[in-house]
């Protein structure tokens, strides 16, 4: 019998990643998807198969993680082996202006989901994207035993998802585990991230459709891999024969303004030139230093990053240069002034 598991968030960034990784190692993936006025499954397009195909390894099933009735019918009759909970409003500076929101998916969220699992009566490993923005002003480098210090409502919310996954197994034996995952990136990260932002620009700028890149805080210093090679390691965690709880990075550090220097230079173009400030992408509590220790990670689930910032940035320039001519090339494209 081939394994099954259900996917929170899998029209995101990670979502698509993991569905396409489960699928070549044979599971049937269940995801769950938000209904939406508009297509919301371009991630997952080229690996879905219509309701009407017979024998389908990815099946999607409308839900939300604010509807906890939604949750517990949906587990009840899938029984999936394994849930991963990727599901979150994930925009730390969106956080700021939809707290509550942000707390209700990304933090109630999570413990709807373990309770749904409880209540439902099955045995089920789940996986919770907890973050690095949980230690937010804890100085790096930070590991699993580094005190949480949340910076925005968005790590708050996080932290109460990481509890809560801890308390469910200490309380309920469940076989839950956190992955405290450093930023990551590819080309499928959402426009609004700094680094799918700078290196979308970076190729809009080169075709001569955009003059302008506005950016907040350069400073910031983030240990940003490869998302490929990050949902590897979440299922890894699940494939272990005790829960626990782990750190996935890279050990790598670079400010905004170095990604913003490779990413530039990687397309022949001088960064000053078109970058400019705009205060409106400032937090108002900011995390300064984001650098992990992934050495549990890599001793007990045998993971390693290979990919680094530098390489991370040109894969992604390269990514959004071809995007960009495949644009020009079919269709009408936007021009920003
Ligand atoms: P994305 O923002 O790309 O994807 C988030 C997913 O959550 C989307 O599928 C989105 O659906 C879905 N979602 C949003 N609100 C709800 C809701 N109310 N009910 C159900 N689903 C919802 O995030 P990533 O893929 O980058 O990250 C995956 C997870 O990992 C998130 O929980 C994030 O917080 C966490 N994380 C991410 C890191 C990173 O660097 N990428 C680092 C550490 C943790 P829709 O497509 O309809 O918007
Ligand atoms: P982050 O990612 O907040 O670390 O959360 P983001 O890419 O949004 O910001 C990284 C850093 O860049 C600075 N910055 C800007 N950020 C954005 N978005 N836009 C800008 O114009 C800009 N200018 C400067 C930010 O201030 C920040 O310091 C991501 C998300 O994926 C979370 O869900 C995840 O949990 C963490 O990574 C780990």
């Amino acid at each position: 019998m081939s394994k099954s598991a259900l996917i929170t968030g899998v029209t995101g960034q990670d979502g698509s990643y993991l569905a396409e990784l489960l699928l070549a190692k044979g599971y049937t993936v269940h995801g769950l998807v938000r209904r939406s006025s508009s297509f919301n499954t371009e991630r997952i397009d080229h690996i879905y198969q219509g309701p009407q195909e017979e024998n389908r390894s990815l099946v999607l099933h409308h839900a939300d993680l604010s509807d906890g009735v939604a949750l517990v019918n949906l587990l009840r009759d899938l029984r999936p082996d394994e849930v991963y909970n990727l599901g979150a409003q994930s925009h730390v500076r969106v956080s700021f202006d939809a707290p509550l929101y942000t707390g209700d998916v990304t933090g109630l969220g999570a413990l709807r989901l373990l309770e749904a699992v409880r209540a439902s009566g099955i045995s089920t490993r789940v996986y919770q994207a907890s973050s690095s923005e949980m230690f937010g002003a804890a100085p790096p480098p930070q590991n699993e035993s580094t005190p949480f210090h949340p910076r925005s409502p968005y790590g708050c919310a996080k932290v109460f998802g990481y509890w809560s996954t801890v308390n469910y197994r200490e309380a309920y034996g469940m076989f839950a585990v956190n992955g405290i995952l450093f930023n990551h990136e590819s080309p499928r990260r959402g426009e609004t991230f700094v680094t799918r932002k700078i290196t979308r620009a970076v190729a809009r700028i080169q075709a001569g459709l955009q003059d302008r890149l506005y950016l907040g805080n350069l400073d910031a210093v983030r240990d940003w891999g490869y998302a490929p090679e990050y949902v590897d390691a979440m299922w890894r965690m699940l494939q272990c024969d005790e829960p626990d709880d782990y750190v996935v990075a890279t050990g790598e550090a670079a400010t905004v303004r170095q990604f913003v220097e490779t990413a530039f230079a990687h397309a022949g173009l001088e960064w000053a030139e078109y970058v400019r400030y705009d205060p409106k992408y400032e937090r108002p509590s900011e995390v300064d230093a984001l650098i992990g220790d992934a050495s549990k990670a890599h001793d007990l689930l045998g993971w390693k990053a290979s990919v680094k910032v530098e390489e991370l940035a040109r894969i992604m320039v390269d990514a959004d240069i071809q995007h960009v001519s495949d644009q020009l090339a079919g269709a009408t494209v936007r021009i920003d002034r």
